[in-house]
C-alpha cells in the first residue's frame, strides 16, 4: 500500500512565503506569528521536500542595512547545507511596499521603474549565489484600475525594455537561470497587465530574447479568468514555456484562494496531474498556496503535507487511469488517438482530399464517446476502479 510520503525524487518545492503566510487579508491583521526561514527550510525538508524558493523580502526584511542581509542569508544558506534542500526558483517581491502602488516595471512613475530593476537585480544575484535557475516575475503591480491613467502599448513597451535588460544582463553574467512570467487577471489590481497563458506568450515573442523566458502558470491564476488549467498548462508546454508552475486549489473566477493543492476544482486536478506526469513537465512541483487563516502552526504542517501528498494520490490514480484496459478501449472508440494523425496523408495533395468520398450522414449520426471515457475517469478519481 502506498503511504504517499514524499521523497526528495518527487521534486516537490514551497515558496517560503506560503508555510510563512500569516494570515493577513483585506479584512483582517494576522493570525499566526511570522516564521523564520532558517526554521521552515528545516520543516519542509522533514516533510519531504527537496526545494525553497523565496522572494526577496521573504528572506531579508525590506530595508534592512547589510548586516542584517548578510545574517539572514547566511542563517538561511546554513539550514540549506543542513537539510540538503536546494532553491530552484526565486523572484523579487514588487507588490507589497506602498512605492509600487501604482506598479514596478510598468508604473508611470520612472523613478520607480528604475528602483524596480534595481531591487529585482540584486536579488538576481542572490538567487545565482543560491543556484536558482527559474527566476519568477509575476506582476501583480502592473495593470490598473482604470484604463484612462494608463497607456497600455507604453507600459508594454516598458515590461519588454525591462525583460530585455534582465535577460542581457543574465547572459553578460553567465548566470544559468531563465525568468518566467505568471499571468493572472486581476487582484491586486483591477486589471493586470498579461492577464492569461495566452497573453503572455505572444509578449514573450515580442522579447529580444524569447528563448530565455517562459512561464510561471499559476492554477488559480487560470480559474480565476475563467479558463482551462490543463489547456493552459498543455499550451505552454507545447510551446516549451512551461518553465515552472505554480500548484494551488481554486474553485472558479472569485477571489485569489491558494487553497492547498488538490483541494478546489478535484477534477481539474487529477487531469493537470495527468498531464504533468505523461506531458513532459521536468521542472520542480511547486506549490504556491496558503494555509487557511483559521489554522495554527500545526495546520500549516498539515496543509503543506496535504499538497504534497494529494499530488502523490493523484498520480497514483492518473497512472491506474491510464493503465485501465477499459480506459484503453474507450480511449481508442472516442478516436483520442486519431488526433495525432495529421489530417493530409503523407504524399497525398489537397486536390486528393477534395476527391474524397466521405460519408456525411454516417459521421454526423456517430457519437463521440466522450461521456463514458470521462465516467470512467471520474470513477477512477472516486476510488472505486
Ligand atoms: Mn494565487
Amino acid at each position: 500500500m502506498n503511504d504517499y510520503r514524499p521523497t526528495k525524487a518527487d521534486r516537490f518545492s514551497f515558496g517560503l512565503w506560503t508555510v510563512g503566510w500569516q494570515g493577513v487579508d483585506p479584512f483582517g491583521v494576522a493570525t499566526r506569528e511570522p516564521m523564520d526561514p532558517a526554521y521552515a527550510v528545516d520543516k519542509l525538508a522533514e516533510l519531504g521536500a527537496y526545494g525553497v524558493t523565496f522572494h526577496d523580502d521573504d528572506l531579508i526584511p525590506f530595508g534592512a542595512d547589510d548586516t542584517l542581509r548578510a545574517n539572514r542569508i547566511t542563517s538561511f544558506r546554513k539550514a540549506l547545507d543542513n537539510t540538503g534542500l536546494v532553491v530552484p526558483m526565486a523572484t523579487t517581491n514588487l507588490f507589497a511596499h506602498p512605492v509600487f502602488k501604482e506598479g514596478a516595471l510598468t508604473a508611470n512613475d520612472r523613478d520607480v521603474r528604475r528602483f524596480a530593476l534595481r531591487k529585482i537585480l540584486r536579488n538576481l544575484d542572490l538567487a545565482a549565489e543560491l543556484g536558482a535557475t527559474t527566476y519568477v516575475l509575476w506582476g501583480g503591480r502592473e495593470g490598473s484600475e482604470s484604463a484612462a491613467a494608463k497607456d497600455v502599448a507604453a507600459a508594454l513597451d516598458r515590461y519588454k525594455e525591462a525583460l530585455d535588460l534582465l535577460c542581457a544582463y543574465v547572459r553578460e553574467q553567465g548566470y544559468d537561470i531563465r525568468f518566467a512570467l505568471e499571468p493572472k487577471p486581476n487582484e491586486p489590481r483591477g486589471d493586470i497587465f498579461l492577464p492569461t497563458i495566452g497573453h503572455a506568450i505572444a509578449f514573450i515573442n515580442e522579447l529580444d530574447e524569447p528563448d530565455r523566458v517562459g512561464l510561471n502558470p499559476e492554477v488559480g491564476h487560470e480559474q480565476m479568468a475563467g479558463m482551462s488549467v490543463v489547456h493552459g498548462y498543455a499550451q505552454a508546454l507545447w510551446h516549451g514555456k512551461l518553465f515552472h508552475i505554480d500548484l494551488n486549489g481554486q474553485n472558479g473566477p472569485r477571489y485569489d484562494q491558494d487553497f492547498r493543492f488538490g483541494n478546489g476544482d478535484v477534477k481539474s486536478a487529477f487531469l493537470l496531474v495527468d498531464l504533468l506526469e505523461r506531458g513532459g513537465y521536468d521542472g520542480p512541483r511547486h506549490f504556491d498556496f496558503k494555509p487557511a487563516r483559521t489554522e495554527g502552526e500545526d495546520g500549516v504542517w498539515s496543509s503543506a503535507r496535504a499538497c504534497m501528498r494529494n499530488y502523490l494520490i493523484l498520480a497514483e490514480k492518473a497512472r491506474a487511469f491510464r493503465a485501465d484496459p477499459e480506459v484503453t478501449e474507450a480511449l481508442a472508440a472516442a478516436r483520442v488517438d486519431q488526433l495525432a494523425v495529421p489530417t493530409l496523408g503523407e504524399g497525398e495533395s489537397l486536390a486528393d482530399l477534395r476527391a474524397e468520398e466521405f460519408d456525411l450522414a454516417e459521421a454526423s449520426a456517430r457519437g463521440a464517446g466522450v461521456e463514458h471515457l470521462d465516467q470512467l475517469a471520474l470513477e477512477h478519481l472516486y476510488g472505486i476502479r
